[in-house]
């Protein structure tokens, strides 16, 4: 059992797992009450793992949270930073969330009115996708607004790139569609790009695998860590239709210190509140669309539509114009807008901030 003698003696430990200062000004004060601070490392079920100042324990949400929570966003998620009080027997009783600064939330997945939180304070959102399949733009984008939207950095990582002869004309198509996102073609087979990843590695800092089953994921966190820590697909089911093998999410953390979240393939992506996500993603048809003379342009026939010269003149491809259009009524206006609260306010400061950030995400800076 852990004592709850404040985090002095874990300290190291805790700030290994990405405790900061500032959470330590915000929060450490409450840790005298007999509460501990822990990081929500994985889920299972109803139980949560756990990483404190000294060690791993396992948690629960005490029924009380379950019960006032009106939805996934009030309970403990991956990432996330909980105090916790120790209890003699069994698990730790997750008292309190902390505030997020970033969060990574769809809508669940066969739901229309329910959402679930994907993970939380994640610095940097992995999108991955293989180069060998068909590459999809238009999923792309919608994990580009997703993740915009969750506060989180994006890079984008085009994988297997090994499988192809020359991976440059992929990677400007993404490019053209990911506005200021880095892309990088990788492979886990030649160690094609892996320097340029590690680049990002930071001890403290979480970064968030996203993209299919298949795409490499798991294979990428053992280069990374320079060992098996995962269980990764057959090769003969490499072409995607196997099964999951990653199961759960989890957070490993790396020798050099390093947070990564591995998590299975998301069949769906839907989205839950996008719409400042939304804006970022798509701010070059945003800046258009307000050059149109008529405020209510339908962007059809009207005289002095910027839009319709936009694609006419090939500045906007017809691709792009359309997902704008298909994705727009999802994420704009088909808002959930319960979440008024202050996780909301506390989000859109730290977007602001890693937009501000998002020039600087090399190691050393
Ligand atoms: N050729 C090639 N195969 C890879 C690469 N990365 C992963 N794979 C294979 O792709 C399959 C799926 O990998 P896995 O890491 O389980 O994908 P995940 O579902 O995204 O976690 C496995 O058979 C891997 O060996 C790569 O860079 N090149
Ligand atoms: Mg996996
Ligand atoms: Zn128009």
């Amino acid at each position: 059992m852990i004592a709850a003698d404040g985090p002095a003696a874990g300290d190291d430990l805790l700030r290994a797992w990405g405790w900061s200062p500032r959470l330590e000004q915000e929060y450490g004060a409450r840790v005298g009450e007999g509460l501990l601070p822990a990081r929500v490392t994985s889920q299972h079920r109803g139980a949560y793992g756990l990483m404190t100042g000294s060690g791993g324990v396992t948690g629960v949400a005490p029924g009380r949270m379950l019960y006032r929570a009106s939805g996934q966003r009030q309970l403990p998620a991956v990432g996330d930073w909980v105090l916790i009080r120790p209890e003699i027997e069994g698990p730790a009783t997750i008292v309190e969330i902390l505030p997020r600064r970033t969060e990574f939330v769809r809508r669940r997945a066969g739901s229309e009115d329910r959402e679930q939180v994907v993970a939380a304070n994640i610095d940097i959102v992995f999108l991955m996708s293989s180069l060998n399949q068909e590459l999809s733009l238009r999923r792309i984008e919608r994990y580009l607004v997703a993740t915009r939207d969750s506060g989180a950095q994006a890079v984008i990582l085009l994988t297997k790139a090994d499988l192809v002869d020359d991976p440059a004309e992929a990677v400007k198509s993404v490019r053209e569609v990911a506005l200021g996102v880095p892309v990088h073609a990788i492979s886990n087979v030649s160690g094609e790009g892996l320097d340029v990843v590690r680049d990002y590695l930071q001890p403290g800092r979480t970064i968030a695998l996203m993209g299919s089953s298949g795409v490499g994921k798991s294979t990428l966190v053992n280069r990374l860590a320079g060992k098996e820590l995962l269980r990764t697909q057959q090769v003969r089911d490499a072409d995607d239709k196997g099964r999951h093998t990653t199961t759960h999410r989890e957070i490993y953390r790396l020798p050099d210190g390093a947070l990564l979240l591995d998590s299975p393939g998301m069949r769906e992506l839907g989205f839950w509140d996008a719409e400042e996500g939304f804006q970022e993603t798509f701010d070059d048809i945003e800046r258009i669309v307000t050059r149109c003379r008529f405020r209510d342009c339908g962007h059809t026939n009207e005289p002095g539509c910027a839009v319709r010269e936009a694609l006419e003149d090939g500045i906007v491809t017809a691709a792009r114009w359309d997902s704008y259009q298909r994705l727009e009524r999802e994420a704009r206006y088909e808002p959930r807008r319960q979440d008024t609260s202050a996780a909301r306010a506390e989000r859109q400061r730290w977007r602001q901030i890693h937009k501000e950030l998002r020039k600087l995400p090399k190691k050393g800076s």
